[in-house]
């Protein structure tokens, strides 16, 4: 995977994503600007363009808010192949996972029109402005945030919002990217740590949903939103493909009925590839599938 100095692309990662004990550490997203109804980016349908990958958790909360907020036709995606290669995530000229805004082959295509020039890693998901050709955000929490602007059903209510601040805050570190914390450490202390955190959250999760159907309580907002991405790849790719293997999903009686609820509502099935999932995981990778032979199961029924 490369990386982009001074709006140049180089196919060598000179940083790697582990930090002092062997633990994954995930870069901090640095293109931040905001969608307000001032401007200068107005929330006006048909103008912003996202760059997804059907397999990433972070592009998923994207998918999902838009499915969701009922913006399918004022906010178009491009979905890159499952596998990253060389160029990192990539697209093809047409078809599927093809860019029907700028037609890109890579998504450094679309960083290296940033200006000033972009230095970073090159990470999906984008949302990107057709009016002034700039990356609006590639942070997922700001564009989870920013795409209610657009309307629809508020997901972060203000009388909510330490509950959502404080789950959010637990389920990014030790269950969104506690899996990746997990499969991606390099050393047994640090996967050690990492799954027992996962299944921690799981296990609290578990006893919080016992008499309630949102975390929050009666209402479904941003904070499901944000652990939904896991659950839906958790029994297919990280309980094996990461080791988190304590439990499955479908081990919990009260989180997998919410996970099949939250499946269930209008849109969110749209948003859902579990073959892309796998495809993904299962990459070829020195460390962890050399051969990148993607297993046939499990076999799961998503329906209520
Ligand atoms: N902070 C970012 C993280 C996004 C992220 O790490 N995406 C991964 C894919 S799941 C990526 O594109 N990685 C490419 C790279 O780091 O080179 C967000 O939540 O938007």
């Amino acid at each position: 995977m490369g990386v982009m100095i001074d709006g140049t692309y180089h196919v060598d990662d000179p940083a790697p994503d582990t930090a002092p004990g062997d633990e994954f550490k995930r870069a901090a997203s640095t293109i931040r600007n905001w969608i307000t109804p001032d401007g200068p980016f107005a929330p006006e349908p048909g103008r912003y363009h996202l760059y997804a990958a059907w397999n990433c958790p972070w592009a998923h909360r994207a998918l999902l808010t838009r499915a969701i907020l009922g913006l399918q036709d004022a906010i178009t995606v491009a979905y890159a192949r499952p596998r990253r290669t060389e160029q990192g995530w990539v697209y093809d000229e047409s078809g599927a996972f093809s860019d029907p805004r700028l037609n890109v082959t890579a998504i450094h295509q679309v960083y290296a029109r940033q200006k000033p020039a972009y230095t970073g890693r090159l990470t999906v998901p984008v949302l990107w402005d057709g009016k002034t050709g700039q990356i609006v955000s590639n942070e997922s929490a700001d564009i989870v945030r920013m795409l209610g602007t657009f309307g629809g059903p508020n997901l972060y209510p203000a009388p909510l919002r330490a509950q959502i601040d404080a789950w959010n805050d637990r389920i990014y570190t030790t269950v969104n990217n506690g899996v990746y914390r997990a499969g991606f450490a390099r050393s047994q202390a640090a996967y050690d740590t990492a799954v027992v955190q996962v299944f921690d959250t799981l296990d609290t999760i578990e006893a919080t949903l016992q008499g309630q159907d949102w975390l929050t309580g009666d209402s479904f907002t941003e904070a499901d939103l944000r652990l939904f991405p896991t659950l839906a790849r958790f029994d297919v790719a990280y309980h094996y493909a990461f080791k988190c293997n304590l439990r499955r999903l479908s081990d919990y009686p009260n989180l997998w009925t919410y996970a099949r609820r939250i499946y269930a509502m209008p849109g969110v099935a749209d948003t859902v590839r579990f073959d892309v999932y796998k495809q993904g995981y299962f990459s070829p990778s020195e460390l962890r599938n050399p051969l990148g032979i993607v297993p046939k199961g499990p076999v799961i029924d998503w329906s209520l």
